[in-house]
């Protein structure tokens, strides 16, 4: 399948899933190479089989707010390919949610899994569910609700989700609790989990930490570090806060966060000591991050993002699409020497085509974030020995994966901007493609 017959299948197909084609897409010249070495005749019909989940599960989520009136919301899972191990990736609630919007994050699921070298194959679901504005008991709620159907899905070796946007250790605890209660089984079918039920430690950090271990390797291998650089970070989640947390204890200057209200600028750079006084649950309707800037005398500018702000390193941690065409535009003029995507797709395909052609390197979410998974596939490795592991021992993997993961792309994406993109698809998807093949039809 050439780049054009990619665009056709997905027009036919799965018309109108905007972002799923915008991710498909931008893999689809490593798509094309892939499959011409690995099935040269069109045999194994390996692009039409990449191209379409293996199960989309769609079902109704009812449950009743505090007033006593009753909710419905859509409710999903997209197991997305199975060939390397159990579908695995995380839930996400957010009223954005949709089928184009979950499969586009399961295909990168795909080849970010396989990145890791771990064996766990791709998923993706959630609710179109706000959790903004929500009371805990409303929350509560709707994870019980959403796994009274969700549980006949997923099983310890069949289908293992975790947390995403909207979905943090408190509902992977009332999903997991609710799992448990229908079942009767105590089983490693989510991660994330608190440490005292069988959750890995460090799991909370890992995607931010590994961001800026990826980071590291980046300037590292440019004999360079982090020490004194400064950077910009979207968003004020769970990715946000710990890959702030790391690049401040490795020496960077932090000069901002964000959320959807707007952005908090701290041109001295933010500190530890503020950062956790920044306390966000899903459910808050007013504005943590407004209420830090406050705090801390930082200047918090409404519906602004950071990416006016000069700096060296940009790493969009918020959601996808948040960065885009002029974005690449004003990061470029103002000297950035490194975007790194913690969040899934931040970058517009306009962005990326503008920072590579510029030269800017432009590291991808499913190489850049895979530390999150890659601490959720040790974290099934611990549930399945039953063995307790401690934080020192998951920081060192996660560290050595995402140094392998850097390496990997690049001695596979070539020499150009784009090696990271180039390199993170061609050894996601050898594998992945490799599997399925192995497999038949
Ligand atoms: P959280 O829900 O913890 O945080 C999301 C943050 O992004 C919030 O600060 C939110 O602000 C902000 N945000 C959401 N939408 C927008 C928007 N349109 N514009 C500006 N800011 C926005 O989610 P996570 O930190 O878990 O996830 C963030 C990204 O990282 C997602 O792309 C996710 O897929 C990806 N990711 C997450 C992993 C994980 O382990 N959690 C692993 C790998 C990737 P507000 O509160 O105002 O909505
Ligand atoms: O996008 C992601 O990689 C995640 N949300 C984490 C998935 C997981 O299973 O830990």
């Amino acid at each position: 399948m050439n780049s054009s017959e990619i665009e056709a299948y997905l027009e036919a197909h799965a018309p109108g899933e905007t972002e799923f084609h915008q991710a498909v897409l931008e893999a689809a010249p490593d798509i094309e190479r892939v499959i011409k070495d690995l099935d040269p005749d069109g045999e194994h019909g390996l692009g039409a089989r990449l191209l379409v989940p293996e199960r989309l599960i769609t079902f109704r989520v009812a449950w009743r707010n505090d007033d006593g009136e009753v909710e419905v919301n859509r409710g999903y899972r997209v197991q997305f390919n199975g060939a390397v191990g159990p579908y695995k990736g995380g839930l996400r609630f957010a009223p954005s949610v949709n089928v184009s919007v979950l499969k586009f994050l399961a295909f990168e699921q795909a080849m970010k899994n396989a990145l890791t070298g771990l064996p766990l194959g791709a998923a993706k679901g959630g609710a179109d569910f706000d959790p903004k504005g929500r009371s805990e008991r409303e929350i509560e709620r709707f994870c019980i609700a959403f796994m009274t159907e969700l549980h006949r899905h997923i099983g310890p070796d069949l289908d293992v989700p975790a947390g995403d946007q909207g979905v943090g250790a408190q509902e992977i605890g009332w999903l997991f609790g609710a799992y448990r209660r229908i079942t009767g089984q105590h089983v490693g079918v989510l991660t994330g989990k608190g440490t005292d039920f069988g959750g890995s430690p460090l799991r909370p950090e890992a995607t931010g930490y590994g961001l800026v271990y990826f980071v590291e390797e980046f300037l590292k291998h440019r004999d360079d570090a982090l020490d004194g650089k400064s950077v910009l970070i979207s968003g004020a989640g769970n990715v946000a806060t710990f890959a702030a947390h790391k690049a401040i204890e490795k020496g960077a200057k932090v000069l901002t966060l964000s959320n959807s209200t707007g952005c908090l600028v701290c041109m001295n750079g933010l500190t530890a000591n503020a950062l956790d006084a920044l306390t966000v649950d899903h459910g808050d309707a007013d504005n943590p991050l407004k209420a830090l800037a406050d705090n801390i005398g930082a200047e918090f500018q409404d519906d602004a993002t950071p990416w006016d702000v000069k700096a060296d390193i940009a790493l969009p941690c918020a959601t996808q699409n948040e960065l885009d065409e002029d974005d690449a535009k004003t990061l470029i003029k103002n000297g950035i020497c490194l975007v790194a995507e913690g969040a899934n797709m931040p970058c517009t395909a306009k962005a990326q085509a503008t920072l590579i052609d510029a030269g800017i390197p432009l590291a991808p979410g499913k190489a850049a974030n895979a530390g999150g998974v890659a601490v959720s596939g040790l974290e099934m490795i611990q549930n399945a020995s039953r063995e307790p592991r401690t934080a020192e021992d998951i920081d060192t993997k996660l560290k050595a994966i995402m140094g392998r993961i850097h390496q990997t792309c690049v001695d596979q994406g070539g020499d150009g901007a784009d090696q990271y993109i180039r390199g993170a698809n061609t050894a996601g998807l050898r594998k992945v493609l490799s599997a399925m093949k192995a497999q038949g039809v």
